[in-house]
């Protein structure tokens, strides 16, 4: 007589669905004809469906009708809390103006700011609510928001309290970064030494104290902040054990890629301008490498970020939409796939891995990212015959189900 197998009771069955798990391996680590089981929010069995043990009972069962199931993506870099927008300084741009003309004239961040200043918390919140739906009907079920257009206490805290309250009203989980160091504000020209000192000395502190902020990240570049004001904000954080980014290298090399891996960084992000050296640090030290493909396409930038080197060094490398006003006004992950592919030359299982397992350690998050056994169920369900759809149909949104922390938000 054979034993009867325990039974595994499961929340959820998917099955009828081929898995882009992200292991590597194989292709996309792909698993054709799979079956994938949820319990208490993690993933607790997956494979092909003809070895679905006999004995995974489940409460419910979906059929994902042929679709490709793929972690749920995440949004490693973005700016989506702010209020009113810069159309006017892309008209500007079109008829010859530079972005750092405009922002010397007092445009660009600094005219962001005062809008987000004069936002209240609530109107604040509705502003980013819409750019927030957008991104989430993409497959996102996991982002990162940037304070940067408060530059004060006050505004830099209701930036990141609006950002932990849209993570708690939609479903989707945000970690905050803390952007204090974005822009000199007006009240501050021709003093960015003094506000740097206000944002080691008040700022981060209190956001550390409100539990506010899960990062801290900085804009070196000659129209924001120097290497060595932007040290003094990364050791304030490094004495407050808050994870560090840099926005590094955009337009000039200022030595970000090297600063960013001295302080062991998650992430150095857009590196149009790193030098070797600036990378092979970022190897040693483990740092992730962010691009922006929406940011270069939007400035119309001329020299793309050295891939290739990137590899070579065994960097890891990510996607992101740099959802933000004046450099990047997109909300779409699936675009960022497709131009990380014709503009950087990332193959599509690396754009893919960009916004799955590579942004996760972006983010510090290594719960999420691949389809493995104990991970995080957040899933997401395309209409797709093969993964590498998603980056080929620029402008195309074949999303057809969501899964978020073992709930099924949406299923064809
Ligand atoms: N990220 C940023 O923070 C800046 N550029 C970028 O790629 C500027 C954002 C802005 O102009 O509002
Ligand atoms: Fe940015």
């Amino acid at each position: 007589m054979i034993a009867a197998e325990p039974m595994i009771d499961c929340d959820l069955v998917l099955v009828n669905v081929a898995l882009a798990t992200m292991r590597s391996g194989t292709p996309y680590g792909a698993v054709r004809d799979g079956a994938l089981a949820v319990r208490d929010g993690r993933i607790t069995w997956l494979g092909a469906r003809a070895s679905l043990p006999r004995s995974v009972r489940a409460t419910a069962e979906l059929d994902g009708k042929g679709g490709w199931l793929t972690p749920g993506f995440i949004d490693c870099h973005t700016h989506l809390v702010y209020a009113g927008n810069r159309a006017h300084e892309f008209e500007q741009r079109l008829q010859g103006a530079s972005y750092e003309d405009i922002a010397r004239a007092g445009g660009g961040i600094v005219s962001t700011v005062q809008a987000t200043r004069s936002a209240s918390e609530a109107e604040l919140l509705r502003a980013s609510e819409p750019r927030l739906a957008r991104l989430l009907a993409e497959g996102v079920t996991t982002m990162e928001i940037k304070s940067g257009y408060g530059l004060d206490l006050a505004n830099e805290l209701k930036m990141l309290r609006v950002a932990r309250g849209l993570c708690a009203a939609h479903g989707v989980d945000v970690q905050t970064t803390l952007l204090a160091a974005h822009a000199v504000p007006p009240e501050y020209a021709g003093r960015a030494d003094d506000y740097i000192a206000l944002v080691c000395d008040e700022i981060i502190p209190a956001a550390v104290r409100e539990r506010l902020a899960d990062a801290v990240d900085a804009y070196c570049e000659s129209i924001a902040f120097s290497s060595a004001q932007v040290r003094r904000v990364f050791e304030t954080a490094q004495r407050l054990r808050l994870p560090i980014k840099l926005h590094a290298d955009q337009r000039s090399d200022l030595g970000g890629a090297a600063l960013a891996a001295e302080f062991a960084a998650r992430s150095a992000d857009h590196l149009e301008h790193s030098s070797a050296e600036g990378i092979a640090a970022m190897a040693r030290a483990g740092t992730v490498a962010v691009l922006l493909p929406g940011a270069y396409y939007f400035l119309r930038e001329q020299r793309p970020p050295p891939v290739a080197d990137l590899r070579a060094a065994g960097v890891s490398i990510a996607i992101s939409t740099d959802c933000n006003p004046g450099t990047s006004p997109t909300t779409s992950l699936l675009l960022m796939l497709n131009m990380a592919c014709t503009l950087f030359r990332l193959t599509p299982e690396e754009a893919l891995s960009g916004v799955t397992c590579n942004a996760a350690q972006a983010l510090g998050a290594s719960d999420r990212g691949r389809l493995e056994i104990g991970m995080t169920a957040d899933l997401a369900l395309w209409d797709i015959d093969e993964p590498a759809e998603l980056a080929y149909a620029f402008g195309a949104n074949p999303l057809a189900g969501i899964v978020h922390r073992g709930n099924v938000v949406r299923w064809p």
